[in-house]
């Protein structure tokens, strides 16, 4: 994209049916280089994903988080020049990758480091988002707001953040508490956040997670635990600082 280098990171478990749709519509003016990682899919996703134009790593072990670790690390790798932003973006067509205009503008003018795609103000398709997920979006925003002071409307997966903001952060989940553990460590980084309203559809193949009670029931305990797991933990700074204390 013309004033930042923009790399999108779309993890993609069994998606053959949804993700030439995605890439069709990902804005090429706006993305440099788009990574598919084929988060050991039995299908043809790797396939439709090079048919698509985009850049295919592969990833074992299975989870969101160890998928978007790997796109990361595929970025690191690269001989390609380091991206200014990365965006993370599902590959099952729910969201429009149209919007990424939208939500990377704001880092690439510097006036903000992370942008969360806000699905609860931007007009959400009926049926998109089950009773069971604006549910959890409220108690984890809640949540968040009660124990570090940040009020997010969504914990949407669509978003963008600036590469060197996001190697500082450190990310360590590997699977559903990818999401909130960036948007943990962002506060408490003192990132500057914003929301951007966003459009979401009815996935289209096979739902994972929100469509399903134990995908539901997994995610939502592991969201949950990972707010009051960093809670009670020193911010890795404070930490340091402790460890590296001058001695006497
Ligand atoms: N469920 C799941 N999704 C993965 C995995 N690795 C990568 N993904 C991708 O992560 C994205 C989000 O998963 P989704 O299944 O859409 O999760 P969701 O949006 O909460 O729920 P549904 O759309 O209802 O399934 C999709 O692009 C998946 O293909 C994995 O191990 N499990
Ligand atoms: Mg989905």
């Amino acid at each position: 994209m013309k004033g930042g280098r923009v790399t999108v990171i779309m993890p993609a478990f069994n998606e053959e049916s949804s993700l030439p749709l995605v890439l069709r519509d990902i804005p090429r003016d706006i993305a440099d280089e788009v990574i598919v990682v084929d988060n050991a899919s039995t299908d043809a996703t790797a396939d439709v994903a090079t048919e698509g134009g985009a850049r295919v790593v592969r990833e074992a072990r299975r989870g969101y988080g160890s998928a978007c670790l790997r796109g990361l690390a595929a970025i690191a790798e690269s001989s390609l020049p380091p991206p200014d932003v990365v965006v993370f973006l599902d590959a099952d067509y729910s969201d429009y990758p149209e919007d990424m205009r939208r939500i990377v503008a704001p880092i690439v003018s510097g006036e903000a480091d992370f942008i969360i795609g806000t699905r609860t103000t931007g007009g959400a398709e009926r049926g998109s988002l089950p009773p069971q997920v604006r549910f959890g979006n409220w108690l984890s925003a809640t949540l968040l707001a009660i124990l570090y002071g940040h009020r997010f409307s969504d914990l949407g997966p669509f978003r963008a953040m600036r590469y060197e903001s996001l190697l500082e952060l450190g990310l360590v989940d590997t699977n559903f508490g990818w999401n909130v553990e960036m948007q943990i460590k962002a506060i408490r980084r003192g990132l500057r956040i914003r929301e951007v309203p966003v459009r979401y559809r009815k996935r289209v193949g096979v739902s994972k997670i929100s469509g399903t009670m134990s995908g539901t029931f997994r995610a939502g305990w592991k969201i949950i635990y990972t707010i009051f797991k960093y809670s009670v933990r020193r911010s890795p700074t404070r930490s340091h600082a402790r460890t590296v204390a001058p001695r006497p």
